[in-house]
């Protein structure tokens, strides 16, 4: 298989949780075709007749609604980024989202460990699960990019209420949302780095997705991550999300793999330890916390 990860590529995806693919096959035509057709999902959204237009037009079972998207999950880089990751015959979930992005901003969450929010199985820090975010256009700081905090697909959170379930995994569930969707900038900042804050991790790696028409990320499913706003002169800005899931224990590198160049574990330079585990002095460090350990002032919602 062409395009596999290299070594370097791998550990950063078990570091960072991420790589940024570019297609290896796709022309520019190709990506404003699908965002063309992104748009008419939207419009059909908005007017059409379907009286759940979440499931039935922007989510689910895309690939058969929209044949040419296969193309993206064919391409031989985006294979072999998701072979290298998920080991051959890694498989497609059929639970797929069309999401526009919005005029406020969304909080940094992990998505529900099962579609729509629900639950079935247990987060698991092994790279098991990913998620495909496919931008049909250039991503950039005023269209919406999506932001993901580095390194943080390894943490989980409580979702347990009373016999129920909480629907979603947010950074911090106690936090006031209403700010992230007003004009009040500053507020919306400290909102956002306070959620971040609460965790006590002193120096989370915040990053927007700022990439090219057509870029790919492959994510661990547990990173968190939001959409941010979009402004109110910018086009649309349309990202396709696919789950997939490796289907076969690995029994090997299934990346590009050279003895020569993967770091012995016991010497991995430092730019390779996940900012999620160092200590708040920046000592590198193997403490992994819960998030939602309890605070003094700790209620029980
Ligand atoms: O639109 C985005 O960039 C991210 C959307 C997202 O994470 C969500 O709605 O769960």
């Amino acid at each position: 298989v062409e395009h596999l990860l290299s070594d370097e590529q791998f550990l950063r995806y078990l570091v960072d949780g991420y790589v940024v693919v570019e297609p290896a096959s796709l022309t520019d035509e190709f990506h404003q075709h699908i965002y063309s057709q992104a748009a008419e999902r939207y419009a059909e959204a908005e007017t059409g007749v379907s009286k759940t237009p979440h499931r039935d037009v922007l989510g689910d079972v895309l690939l058969a609604k929209m044949p040419d998207l296969q193309r993206v999950l064919d391409d031989p880089a985006v294979d072999g980024a998701l072979h290298s990751i998920l080991d051959p015959g890694y498989f497609v979930h059929p639970h797929h989202f069309l999401h526009e992005s919005l005029p406020g901003d969304q909080p940094f969450h992990q998505d529900g460990n099962l579609p729509w929010n629900e639950r079935g199985h247990y987060r698991s820090h092994r790279p098991d699960w990913a998620l495909i975010f496919y931008y049909p256009q250039a991503v950039h700081p005023d269209n919406g990019p999506t932001e993901l905090v580095a390194g943080t697909q390894y943490w989980t959170t409580d979702f347990e209420r009373g016999d129920e379930w909480q629907a979603g995994d947010l950074i911090d569930r106690r936090a006031d949302r209403a700010i992230l969707s007003e004009d009040d900038f500053e507020g919306r900042d400290r909102a956002l780095a306070e959620s971040l804050n609460q965790t006590s991790i002193s120096d989370l790696d915040r990053r927007f997705i700022c990439v090219p028409a057509g870029s790919v990320v492959v994510a661990h499913f547990d990173i968190f991550h939001r959409g941010s706003r979009t402004t109110p002169a910018a086009d649309p800005r349309y990202m396709f999300k696919f789950c997939v899931a490796r289907r076969v224990e690995p029994n090997g590198p299934a990346w590009r793999h050279s003895l020569n160049a993967m770091p012995d574990s016991q010497q991995v330079p430092s730019e390779f330890v996940p900012s999620s585990t160092r200590f708040g002095d920046g000592r590198p460090g193997r403490r992994l916390r819960r998030i939602s350990a309890p605070r003094a002032s700790a209620s029980s919602s």
